[in-house]
């Protein structure tokens, strides 16, 4: 899907734009199922270990997850994009509606920045929040998170929820606007957050989304997690891309080609994986955040 372009002014001016009904379930079910079938597994072998008694396997998805994590937290071990490397999860980072989406505003020669993750926020009563988390962002930017090297690339924030994302389970929230004034200071105290004096007193928006819509954020966008007051895991990816060949602010992870016209500078799952791995096995380059 294409952006017209009073969603484009709007991008850029206020560094955020929902975009409705992007994906298709169709796009979607596959990493559902490579994550449910993970799930299985993990839970298969934590019961197997003493580790967790019920394996609720009548539940549905969206319960499944947290009834588990409330038995054993080692259920989240390996939960996330960079670990699972799973070959539904490669091809659902080059899904054409999305790409077409970002190819309005990225250009034709699009790279899949390494900085990308899967949440699985359970309902808050299996994980009392206590301070700032993976599962419980405070007010950040993402170019926080990223080398002062890319201050100047232009890397766009795509969160999207695996299915629907409402207020009570922990949505987002977003602070339109905030582009102009570039990167604000950030602390590591209360886990990567501007600080206190520097931080917009900016009216937030609550980024409900259904399935198949996507959240577009600025590099310099402040954003943080809301609790999930629900019964339902809140599952999402956060993504990030770029105009190819800008720096990425990660440079101890691969990045990678996901459209070009030239074809050959596309890579296969299997070169991801091996890349992946070999920036696990053999540690190098930048991983770490700005903030100090
Ligand atoms: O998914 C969330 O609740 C937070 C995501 C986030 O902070 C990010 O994508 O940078």
């Amino acid at each position: 899907m294409t952006l017209r372009s009073d969603q484009i002014v709007e991008f850029r001016e206020q560094g955020l734009l929902r975009v409705r009904g992007v994906l298709n379930p169709e796009d979607l079910q596959p990493v559902i199922d490579e994550i449910a079938e993970f799930i299985d597994r993990r839970a298969l072998q934590l019961h197997q270990d003493g580790k967790i008694t019920d394996l609720h396997t009548d539940e549905p998805f969206q319960r499944r997850y947290g009834l588990l994590f409330g038995q054993s937290r080692e259920m989240g071990k390996g939960l996330d994009i960079m670990q699972m490397l799973g070959p539904r999860m490669f091809n659902f980072l080059h899904t054409e509606s999305l790409l077409d989406t970002l190819e309005s505003l990225l250009g034709r020669e699009i790279t899949c920045n390494p900085i990308q993750h899967l949440r699985a926020k359970p309902p808050d009563e299996f994980e009392p929040q206590t301070g700032p988390s993976f599962h419980m962002a405070p007010w950040h930017q993402d170019a926080a998170v990223m080398m002062p090297e890319a201050e100047n690339s232009d890397v766009i924030t795509c969160w999207m929820p695996l299915l629907r994302a409402t207020p009570e389970m922990g949505c987002m929230e977003v602070m339109p606007g905030i582009v102009g004034d570039g990167y604000l200071r950030h602390q590591k105290e209360g886990g990567t957050t501007i600080v206190e004096e520097l931080l917009p007193q900016q009216q937030a928006t609550v980024m409900d989304c259904e399935q198949g819509d996507i959240v577009l954020m600025s590099r310099f966008t402040p954003h943080r997690s809301r609790p999930n007051l629900s019964e339902h895991c809140r599952w999402s990816l956060d993504l990030r891309y770029q105009p190819t060949g800008q720096h990425t602010g990660r440079t101890g992870h691969p990045d990678f080609v996901v459209r070009s016209q030239d074809p050959a500078n596309r890579i296969s799952h299997d070169e991801w994986k091996r890349l992946w791995k070999d920036a696990q096995d053999n540690p190098r380059g930048v991983v770490g955040h700005r903030a100090t």
